[in-house]
């Protein structure tokens, strides 16, 4: 059976702002883009995702959007982005756009129209109600802190904002709204683009009856009122209808605290929805007790548990997964899960390993592919996202001391992905001419592309190594997957199999030696041995009993 292209190509998330800058006003934009094609080509990657780059007033940074239909000014022109894609297909990688659409700035048309009286016909377009005794509506808080109401003295009613008190949530519930959505892709679609990652899809259907949450789970949490709500798979499936199946495209749902049954109804290819979903269960091990404002060590055994969970429910259920470990929102892996210093190299190459050699559709996240780290800034002042900002204040409203906040965002802000991706060691990372809009990490002269290109051995090679795994064994898209040494302290090992083909994945996830036995129960003494690929030279031959070297991992083929 031929599979769907995007079963076997491999996803690189470009943020725009951060990824190279041609006009030396310290925002990245599209010619810088279309400057790195060759290096994404040479890297092996089929897909570019770019974060939105509409017209946006950036409260944050383009998720929103005030005009669908029009390029952001200091990235370019659409003549540019044009340009972008045909360079692009020249070199046989296609475009995908962010498509965010559960909310839009409040400085797009259709809600200075809506907020300005209550018969406005774009009244609908958005969620306002009235207020209890001069209380919000419901008690839910917004994702970035404080209440997810915002009242509004034009009309006397309040509307709501799941994110940002600048991203209005759009009403799904009227078939207009979702009608001009459709059109709004098919625009995209018409240009060329290969398809779309949706932000947070999962929350376009709200609960009508809007009431206040109880604080089972978090005092206003408000979540089971609105994620994976009451109609979200029917609107999935009318999208899909108008707009989806014309074209042979992929889509990536991103889904906040969504659930496997959900997941595989939004992917099983019979349901007509989406093509995979991107969840963070497994970026939650080092939230403990749900909170993600904290310093803690992460949670190793949850993080297997997850992350085989997914994979083996995932596969039964005929549904897809998208594989990652960063994104725009996530701290960059090797500070998070690996190490960062001493072994930065070894544990970049395990964390890759872990992630590819799983099934699903694979995501890398600029920079990722030569292990940029955390920045680790010391001052509020270098934090530019408004997500740290609030909880800055926020937190020392509480009564947390500076210190012990920045230590926390060190860790946890959302910029620890958002500095300039480092192209050699000029200054600013060779990201810009002028003044960065946000600093590079100290480390760029170390970690940098131009350097990992020149290094047969860099991490860079290493993730181009894996791709083509993907490209050259079925196994890996196709095989079904156990967890084996579940119990182990230190080891993240699986098994991939299709037939009487297997693949053995293993990987240190420490800074120490380990050692492990397979289980009398697997046994694979039949069968030839070959490996793929590993992080170390001279990986141990013998796959049945060995000792790993600190973040040492290694990938048997046994035929
Ligand atoms: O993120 C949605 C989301 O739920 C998170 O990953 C969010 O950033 C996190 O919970 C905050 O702690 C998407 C985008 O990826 C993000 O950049 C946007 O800010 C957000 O939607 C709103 O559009």
């Amino acid at each position: 059976m031929t599979q769907a292209w995007w079963k076997q190509a491999v996803v690189y998330q470009i943020y725009p702002k951060s990824f190279n800058d041609t006009t030396g006003n310290g925002i990245g934009d599209i010619q810088g883009i279309i400057s790195k094609l060759d290096y994404l080509k040479e890297l092996g990657v089929d897909v570019l995702w770019l974060t939105p780059i509409y017209d946006s007033p950036q409260r944050d940074n383009g998720y929103d959007i005030s005009d669908y239909y029009s390029i952001y000014e200091p990235y370019g022109t659409m003549e540019d982005f044009d340009t972008l894609l045909e360079e692009a297909h020249k070199r046989g990688l296609k475009i995908i756009m962010d498509i965010v659409v559960n909310h839009t700035s409040t400085e797009h048309e259709w809600f200075k129209q809506s907020m300005s009286s209550k018969d406005n016909p774009y009244r609908d377009f958005y969620i306002w109600k009235d207020g209890e005794e001069g209380k919000a509506p419901t008690n839910w808080s917004s994702k970035f802190g404080g209440s997810a109401w915002q009242y509004d003295e034009t009309t006397g009613q309040y509307y709501l904002h799941l994110f940002d008190i600048t991203q209005a949530d759009l009403n799904w519930e009227n078939a207009k709204v979702r009608h001009a959505v459709y059109d709004m892709m098919d625009f995209w679609l018409k240009k060329g683009v290969a398809g779309f990652r949706l932000d947070v899809i999962n929350l376009i259907s709200k609960y009508q009856e809007f009431p206040n949450d109880d604080g089972s789970v978090a005092p206003g949490d408000g979540r089971k009122f609105y994620t994976d709500g009451p109609r979200v798979h029917e609107f999935l499936q009318e999208m899909n209808k108008h707009v989806f199946s014309n074209y042979d495209i992929m889509t990536v749902g991103e889904m906040s605290s969504t659930t496997i049954d959900n997941c595989i109804k939004y992917t099983n290819p019979d349901r007509n929805e989406l093509d995979m979903t991107f969840n963070f269960h497994h970026l939650k091990v080092d939230y403990p007790n749900g909170e993600k404002w904290t310093k803690a060590e992460f949670d190793f055994q949850e993080l297997k548990t997850i992350l085989s969970t997914w994979q083996v429910e995932m596969h039964k259920g005929k549904g897809w997964n998208a594989l990652f470990w960063c994104n725009h929102d996530q701290p960059r892996v090797v500070s998070r899960f690996g190490d960062d210093e001493k072994y930065h190299e070894e544990s970049a190459k395990m964390l890759a390993t872990t992630i590819h050699m799983m099934q699903g559709t694979p995501y890398i996240y600029q920079g990722e592919e030569f292990g940029m780290t955390n920045p680790k800034f010391e001052s509020i002042d270098d934090y530019r996202d408004v997500e740290s900002l609030n909880t800055f204040n926020i937190k020392k409203e509480e009564g947390m001391s500076e210190s012990e906040i920045i230590d926390i965002l060190k860790h946890k802000s959302r910029d620890n992905s958002r500095t300039p991706v480092q192209w050699d060691a000029t200054k600013n990372a060779g990201f810009t001419s002028g003044t960065p809009w946000i600093q590079p990490a100290a480390n760029y002269k170390q970690i940098n592309a131009e350097q990992a290109v020149t290094d047969k051995d860099s991490i860079f090679y290493y993730y181009q190594q894996l791709i083509q795994i993907r490209k050259q064994h079925d196994i890996v898209i196709d095989g079904d997957f156990q967890l084996i040494l579940e119990d182990h302290n230190d080891i993240f090992a699986y098994i991939r199999s299709n037939g009487d083909e297997k693949l053995l994945v293993v990987n240190n996830f420490y800074g120490k030696e380990t050692t492990y036995q397979l289980p009398g129960s697997i046994d694979y003494s039949s069968f030839e041995s070959s490996i793929l690929i590993s992080n170390y030279q001279d990986p141990a031959a013998d796959f049945t009993s060995c000792t790993l070297r600190p973040y040492e991992s290694i990938v048997y083929h046994l035929k």
